[in-house]
C-alpha cells in the first residue's frame, strides 16, 4: 500500500546505503584509475585478469569523448575481445575462430556521468548477453548472425588485457572505426567473475592518476586572420621526448598548426591542404620533412592529429592512432636529442619571430579556423601521457583570436568577404550557397540562374532566386513547377465558396475542401441551407416569430426583446444610457431608471432621470411646433380673408340688391350655419366666450329631470332617427320662450330677442325681423349710431 512506510524501511534504507558506500570504499581501496587521452592500463601475456568474465564482468566508469575502447583482450590468432563505448552506447565487438560478432548491448551511456555496469551471458555473444546499466535491463541489438562461444579462461583468448585505452593502435584487431579512439576514462573497478581486477598493479601503464576528475570541457579557439597567434606557456626544461595533439577545423589550404622549439623543433602545418611534419633536432643545418599525401585536411571537417616525438624521431598520426608521416632527424636513432623547449606557437609565429625562426618552414603566416583540445606532454625518461593545455589560460601572447566558441564565420578578415553572394567560412571566403564562382583572386561569385533550363511547366513564368526559383503558375496549376493541377480549378466550390486544395495525386473532388459562403451547404456549396429548420453557418433563426427560408439567405422575425439578423441577440435598452446619472434596468419589453433622487423606485417606469415635476411631460417635436405654427398662422390668414370677403360682399349686396334681401338669402342661410359664435345672438360679445359656451353646457347638466322632460332627449342606443329628434327639437324651440339655445337651430330663433343692443347680425335669420327697429343702437355712441343708420337704411330699401 501506499501508506506503508513502517519504521523499517528508513532503516532499510541506511543499511543499504551503508553497503553501497561500504562496497564504493572498498572499490576505492582497490584504486580507482584515471586514464587520460592517449593512456591505457596494459597487461602482458597470461595475466589472465579477465578470467571468469565471460559469465559476469561488472565495472563502474566515466568517460569524456565519443567513443574509445575500455576493455580489450588479445587472443590467440585473429581472436580477440573489445568493449567500449560508441555514441553513448556499449558496444562489443570479437573475433572467435574467425567468427565476427558486434553487437550493441546498452543504451543511454551518457558522457560524464558514472555509469554501473553489469553484463551477463558474454559467453554466447547472442541473444542470452544481458547487461545492466544503472539499473536498468538491455537486451542486445546484434548486428551480425554467429554463434561462438566465448572463454576468457581458455587459450583462444589467452593474450595482453588493454584497459581504457591501447597502446599503439597496430596492437588492436578491430574489425571496425566503433572503437577506434583513445577514450578519457575514470574507472573506479572492473570485476571478472567473482574477482577485482587489481588496477594498480599492471604490466605497464600511460597517462594514468589515481585521481578522477570530472570531465573538461575541450579548450578551443577560433583565429581569425592570417596574422593570429598563440604563444603558449609550456615546461621549458629541454627534454628528450615531445607529444603534442590538437583537433582542428579549417578550410584554409595553408597555415601553421604548431612549432615547437627554438632552432631545434618539431613542427606541424597545412600546405595546399595537405599536412607537412618537420623536425630538426640539432638546430642547424637542414631540417628533414614530410608532405602527407592526402590533402584534404582542409574540408572543413574536425581532424584530430597527434605528434609523438621520441629523440631524433617524430611520428604523425591520425585520432585513433594511424601513422599517417614518420620523420627521421639526424643518421642515429638512438642519439636523444633535447629540444629547446621555450616556445610552443599554436596557429601562427608571433611576427617578433617570424624570419628569425624556422627559415625552412614556407608556409608562414596563419591557421584560420578553429583549434580545439590541444594536448601537450614534455619528457625525458619515463613516458608521460600529454594534457589538456587551456588556450586562454595558459598562453603568455595572442593576438586575433576568440576563445568563445568556434565562429566559423569570423575566421577571415573582415574585409575578406564583402563581395556579393560571399560568406567567410573556416578561414576562407567562399560564394554562399546558390552562387558560382566566376572567379578566383580576388574572389568574384554570381547568382546562378536558376531558371536555366526552365524547371516550370505549363506555361508558367520562372522566377530566378538564390538557389531557387519560383514558377507563376497558370490558373489550372499548381506545385514547385506548376506541373499538378488544381483540384479546385476541375471541381470548382460554388456559390462563392471559398476552395482549399489539398494534397492528392490526381486531381478529384476529393482533393479539395470548400469553405461555404454563409447559407450554404454541401461538399461544393452547391445547396442552400434552410436557415429555419438547420444548423448553419449562416445562423439559425431564434427566438423569432416567425422564419422565412430563401436561396442563400433567411429572414427571421424577432420576438420583442430580440434583433439581429437570426434573432439571437437580446435588445440593450440601456446601451446609449438612456438614464444618464441612474442606472438603467434592460427587460425584454424596454427599460426604465432607477434614479439617484429615488433609490428606492418608488415612481415606476421612468425612462429618464430628470427632474421629477415634469411626469410624462408632452413632448413637442420641433417640427410639430413649426407645424402648428403654420396651421395657425394659415387660420390666421383664412380668418382676414374670410373677413374681408365678407365686407366686400355685403358692400357688393348693398349695392346690388339692398340690405339683407334678395335672391341670396339662402346663401347667407349657409353662412350662419358656419359662423357659429353668432349662436347666442347678442348676448355673446366675444366671440369663442368659453364660459358661454360652458354656462350653456352646464345649463342644460342643471336642468331638473322634470324640466329634461320637457326636451326630447335622445335615449342613449336609440339614436336611430336622429332626423325625427331635430325635427322635435326644432318644434319644441318654436314654442319655448325663454330658457337658453341648446342646439344649433335654435340660436337663430332666438337672436335678437333679450339682447338691448338688438342683434348684431347682418343678415336676416328670418323673414319676422323684418319689421325691427335699429333706432336704440343710437344711444349707444356716435360709433353705434352709424351702424344703426346702416341697417335702417338697409330696411327702408326693401
Ligand atoms: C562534467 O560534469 C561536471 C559536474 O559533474 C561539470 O562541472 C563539468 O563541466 C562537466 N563536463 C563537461 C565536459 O560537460
Ligand atoms: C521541379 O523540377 C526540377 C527540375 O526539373 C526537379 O528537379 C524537381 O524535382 C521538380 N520538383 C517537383 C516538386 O516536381
Ligand atoms: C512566387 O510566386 C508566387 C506566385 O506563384 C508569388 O505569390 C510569390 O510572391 C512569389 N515569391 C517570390 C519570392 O517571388
Ligand atoms: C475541410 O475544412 C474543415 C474546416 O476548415 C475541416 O474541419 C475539415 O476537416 C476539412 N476536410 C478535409 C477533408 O480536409
Ligand atoms: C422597473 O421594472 C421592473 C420590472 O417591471 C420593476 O420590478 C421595477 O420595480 C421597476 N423599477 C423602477 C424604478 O421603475
Ligand atoms: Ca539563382
Ligand atoms: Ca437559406
Amino acid at each position: 500500500m501506499c501508506s506503508y512506510s513502517g519504521p523499517t524501511t528508513p532503516s532499510y534504507r541506511l543499511m543499504l546505503l551503508l553497503l553501497v558506500f561500504l562496497i564504493a570504499s572498498v572499490h576505492q581501496a582497490t584504486g580507482e584509475k584515471y586514464i587520460d587521452k592517449s593512456g591505457y592500463l596494459k597487461w602482458n601475456l597470461g595475466s589472465n585478469v579477465l578470467q571468469g568474465a565471460q559469465d559476469r564482468l561488472e565495472f563502474r566508469f566515466r568517460y569524456c569523448n565519443n567513443k574509445g575502447v575500455l576493455i580489450y583482450q588479445q587472443g590467440e590468432g585473429r581472436n580477440f575481445f573489445a568493449l567500449g563505448v560508441n555514441n553513448e552506447r556499449l558496444y562489443i565487438e570479437a573475433s572467435i575462430n574467425q567468427l565476427a560478432v558486434e553487437m550493441y548491448v546498452g543504451e543511454n551511456v551518457g558522457r560524464n556521468q558514472t555509469h554501473d555496469v553489469t553484463i551477463t551471458g558474454l559467453r554466447t555473444l547472442n541473444d542470452q548477453t544481458r547487461v545492466i546499466i544503472n539499473g536498468i535491463s538491455y537486451t542486445p541489438e546484434i548486428l551480425t548472425d554467429v554463434d561462438v562461444s566465448l572463454d576468457f579462461s581458455s587459450s583462444m583468448l589467452i593474450g595482453e588485457t588493454q584497459i581504457g585505452g591501447y597502446e599503439s593502435i597496430d596492437q588492436l584487431r578491430l574489425n571496425t572505426q566503433r572503437l577506434k579512439a583513445y577514450p578519457i576514462t575514470c574507472i573506479t573497478f572492473i570485476r571478472a567473475g567473482p574477482t577485482d581486477i587489481d588496477l594498480d598493479s599492471p604490466s605497464s601503464q600511460l597517462g594514468v592518476s589515481d585521481q578522477c576528475i570530472v570531465c573538461l570541457p575541450p579548450s578551443l579557439v577560433t583565429l581569425t586572420r592570417t596574422d593570429s597567434f598563440l604563444r603558449m606557456r609550456v615546461d621549458n626544461s629541454p627534454r628528450s621526448n615531445t607529444v603534442i595533439s590538437l583537433k582542428f577545423r579549417t578550410k584554409a589550404p595553408d597555415g601553421l598548426l604548431f612549432y615547437f622549439g627554438g632552432p631545434a623543433y618539431v613542427a606541424l602545418y597545412l600546405e595546399g591542404g595537405a599536412l607537412v611534419l618537420r623536425l630538426n633536432t640539432r638546430g642547424s643545418g637542414s631540417d628533414t620533412k614530410y608532405k602527407t599525401t592526402r590533402a584534404t585536411f582542409n574540408d572543413g571537417e574536425m581532424q584530430e592529429v597527434s605528434v609523438t616525438r621520441t629523440g631524433n624521431t617524430a611520428t604523425l598520426r591520425d585520432g585513433a592512432g594511424n601513422i599517417i608521416a614518420q620523420v627521421i632527424f639526424g643518421g642515429s636513432q638512438n642519439t636523444a636529442q633535447a629540444l629547446n623547449a621555450e616556445r610552443l606557437y599554436v596557429g601562427g609565429f608571433e611576427p617578433a619571430v617570424l624570419g628569425g625562426l624556422s627559415s625552412d618552414i614556407e608556409v608562414t603566416q596563419s591557421f584560420r579556423g578553429c583549434l580545439e583540445e590541444l594536448r601537450f606532454a614534455s619528457y625525458s625518461a619515463v613516458e608521460s601521457a600529454p594534457t589538456q593545455v587551456n588556450f586562454e589560460n595558459q598562453n603568455i601572447g595572442s593576438s586575433y583570436v576568440d576563445f568563445s566558441a568556434c565562429l566559423e564565420s569570423a575566421s577571415c578578415q573582415s574585409y575578406a568577404c564583402t563581395g556579393e553572394g560571399q560568406q567567410c567560412s573556416l578561414g576562407v571566403c567562399e560564394c554562399i550557397h546558390g552562387y558560382g564562382v566566376r572567379s578566383q583572386n580576388p574572389l568574384v561569385c554570381y547568382n546562378i540562374d536558376d531558371c536555366s533550363p526552365n524547371p516550370c511547366q505549363n506555361g508558367a513564368q520562372c522566377t530566378d532566386k538564390i538557389a531557387d526559383y519560383n514558377c507563376t503558375c497558370t490558373d489550372r496549376y499548381k506545385g514547385k513547377n506548376c506541373s499538378v493541377i488544381r483540384n479546385c480549378y476541375d471541381f470548382p466550390c460554388l456559390n462563392g465558396a471559398e476552395c482549399i486544395e489539398l494534397d492528392t495525386p490526381t486531381p478529384s473532388a476529393a482533393g479539395r475542401n470548400c469553405s461555404c459562403a454563409p447559407g450554404y451547404k454541401g461538399v461544393d456549396c452547391g445547396q442552400d441551407c434552410d436557415e429555419c429548420n438547420e444548423q448553419c453557418n449562416s445562423g439559425m433563426c431564434v427566438n423569432s416569430i416567425s422564419c422565412e427560408n430563401s436561396i442563400g439567405d433567411f429572414i427571421c422575425e424577432c420576438k420583442v426583446g430580440y434583433e439581429g439578423k437570426d434573432c439571437s441577440s437580446v435588445i440593450d435598452y440601456c446601451k446609449d444610457n438612456p438614464c444618464g446619472t441612474g442606472t438603467c434596468n434592460s427587460f425584454l419589453t424596454g427599460y426604465n431608471c432607477t434614479c439617484p433622487d429615488d433609490p428606492d423606485g418608488a415612481v415606476k417606469d421612468r425612462q429618464s432621470c430628470g427632474p421629477l415635476a415634469v411626469v410624462n411631460p408632452i413632448q413637442i417635436s420641433p417640427a410639430a411646433l413649426v407645424a402648428i405654427l403654420v396651421c395657425l398662422v394659415i387660420l390666421l390668414i383664412l380668418v382676414i380673408v374670410f373677413v374681408a370677403f365678407r365686407r366686400q360682399y355685403q358692400q357688393k349686396k348693398k349695392t346690388m340688391y339692398g340690405y339683407g334681401n334678395g335672391p341670396d338669402f339662402e346663401e347667407s342661410r349657409e353662412n350662419i350655419m358656419k359662423y357659429e359664435e353668432e349662436g347666442y345672438g347678442e348676448e355673446d360679445q366675444d366671440a369663442y366666450d368659453v364660459n358661454l359656451i360652458k354656462s350653456v353646457g352646464d345649463t342644460l347638466k342643471q336642468r331638473k329631470p322634470e324640466d329634461r322632460s320637457k326636451y326630447p332627449t335622445l335615449p342613449l342606443g336609440e339614436a336611430a332617427d336622429v332626423g325625427d329628434f331635430i325635427h322635435g327639437r326644432l318644434g319644441d324651440a318654436e314654442k319655448d320662450t325663454n330658457d337658453g339655445a341648446i342646439d344649433e337651430m335654435t340660436p337663430f330663433g332666438d337672436e335678437g330677442q333679450g339682447s338691448l343692443a338688438g342683434s348684431l347680425s347682418s343678415l336676416n335669420s328670418s323673414s319676422s325681423d323684418g319689421d325691427q327697429n335699429y333706432d336704440y343702437l343710437h344711444d349707444w355712441g356716435p360709433r353705434f349710431s352709424k351702424l344703426a343708420d346702416m341697417f335702417n337704411d338697409g330696411e327702408s330699401d326693401d
